[in-house]
């Protein structure tokens, strides 16, 4: 008794961390409609964390599902495999030995590394330092605060002028389990602040232009990866009525919402919120984006995982009006980051590339008349997924920072 009890206690000292001993990701390969039966049914009988695409509703035959499965469900998981007769590959063996080997051997640092993934407190600290570093070409504003009280900094990196500039807005953290989205966003503060006067296209692009940059979207849930439950993916916003916390971020913009690839069952991990912009995340980015439409010229969404650089539409699957110079500018990109370590990416519009996908930011921003919107979905294509090693923060920013100059550099010569 006095056991259980001091155990209770240290376990409350540490904030109850979620372990994943034993659990298995699996890729499935539905090939009749059958088996996308046999997955939604699974589903619906056990506890299946869908990695991609990222809830049930998003199934269709002939696309590869990756899912986490716990270890009491597998021996239910592999009868059932073998009955429908599907194919299958198993891509993590052991999720927590995974957990564990994302971070590089060592001693954790005690600061803030732009090769590591960082607490929500070290970014935030690194928020006050860096933007008070250069205030010829940083600055900082709050834009509101997260559902848990937290304050959503926006970075406005630009070449310090008394005109109002043409401006493009990028947000890394949507989606709390993608750390290498986050990593992204500081890398790109950092390349920005020691490149301008050395590299031409980023002085060229900060002299004309400034870049809002939204370290952590998602904060609340980001520090909820690293203190309780590294697989989590929506906010933490709570409802009474429901004991399911949180809501889809990127399925809560006022776009098609809800009408297509999103759940209204408050406990999916797709769920659309209860309405457009509850989450108070969202409506804090959208009204920021509203204040500034005037200036806005492009919309740029960092994700993870499986390598594609998407576009509207993701809440139909018409085509945008300015479909083909989308796809044009998106191909431009994805050869430029290829150039470096032969990553290959796919791009185009959402709904065909990806999964149709209703309430997404890229959409809601095009909507409202910034024309080039682009959703970025970083490494890798599933060998480690959301559990990508630190190892790759450092080539994934190299190259990703070449497509998004891309598109930067292609928006500014069109300003005119
Ligand atoms: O939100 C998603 O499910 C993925 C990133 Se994890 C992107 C879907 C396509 C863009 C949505 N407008
Ligand atoms: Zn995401
Ligand atoms: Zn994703």
């Amino acid at each position: 008794m006095k056991v259980l009890l001091l155990l209770g206690l240290v376990a409350v000292a540490l904030g109850d961390i979620t372990r994943f001993e034993g659990e298995k990701v699996f890729r499935l390969k539905p090939v009749l409609d059958e088996h996308v039966t046999v997955i939604k049914d699974l589903a619906k009988s056990i506890e299946v964390d869908f990695w991609r695409p990222e809830s049930p509703e998003l199934l269709t035959i002939d696309i590869d599902v990756d899912i986490r499965v716990s270890a009491i469900y597998l021996d239910m998981l592999y009868t059932i495999l073998q009955q429908s007769d599907m194919e299958h590959e198993v891509l993590i063996e052991d999720l927590q030995t995974a957990v564990e080997a994302q971070a590089d051997s060592g001693p954790t640092p005690r600061t803030h590394s732009y090769t590591k993934y960082n607490s929500w407190d070290k970014i935030q600290s690194w928020i006050a330092s860096v933007s008070s570093s250069n205030p010829n070409l940083i600055s900082r504003q709050v834009i509101g605060n997260t559902y848990e009280g937290r304050p959503m900094n926006v970075l406005k990196l630009g070449k310090k002028s008394s005109s109002t500039k043409p401006a493009i807005f990028l947000d890394c953290g949507i989606h709390a389990r993608e750390w290498i989205s986050t990593a992204f966003c500081q890398w790109f503060v950092k390349e920005a602040l020691s490149t301008y006067g050395s590299d031409s296209q980023m002085t060229s692009l900060l002299d004309q232009m400034d870049v809002f940059v939204l370290p952590v979207f998602n904060i609340d849930g980001y520090d909820y990866t690293h203190k309780s439950n590294r697989m989590w993916r929506k906010t933490r916003s709570r409802r009474s009525g429901s004991s399911c916390i949180g809501a889809d971020p990127n399925r809560n913009f006022d776009a098609g919402w809800c009408s297509l690839g999103a759940s209204s069952n408050p406990c999916s991990d797709t769920f659309c919120g209860y309405t457009p912009e509850s989450e108070i995340e969202v409506k804090n980015v959208a009204e920021f984006i509203r204040r500034n439409k005037s200036i806005m010229k492009a919309y740029i969404t960092i994700h993870s995982y499986s390598q594609l650089l998407l576009f509207p539409y993701s809440y139909t699957y018409e085509l945008a009006a300015d479909h083909s110079e989308l796809l044009k500018v998106a191909e431009g990109a994805s050869a430029a980051l290829r150039s470096l370590y032969g990553t290959r990416y796919t791009s185009g519009p959402g709904a065909a590339t990806i999964y149709p996908a209703a309430g997404g930011s890229d959409d809601w921003a095009y909507d409202l008349g910034v024309k080039y919107s682009y959703t970025f979905e970083l490494r890798d294509t599933g060998r480690y997924g959301f559990l990508l090693p630190e190892s790759q923060i450092k080539p994934t920013c190299e190259e990703t920072m070449l497509a998004v100059k891309y598109i930067a550099a292609y928006v500014q010569k069109n300003l005119y």
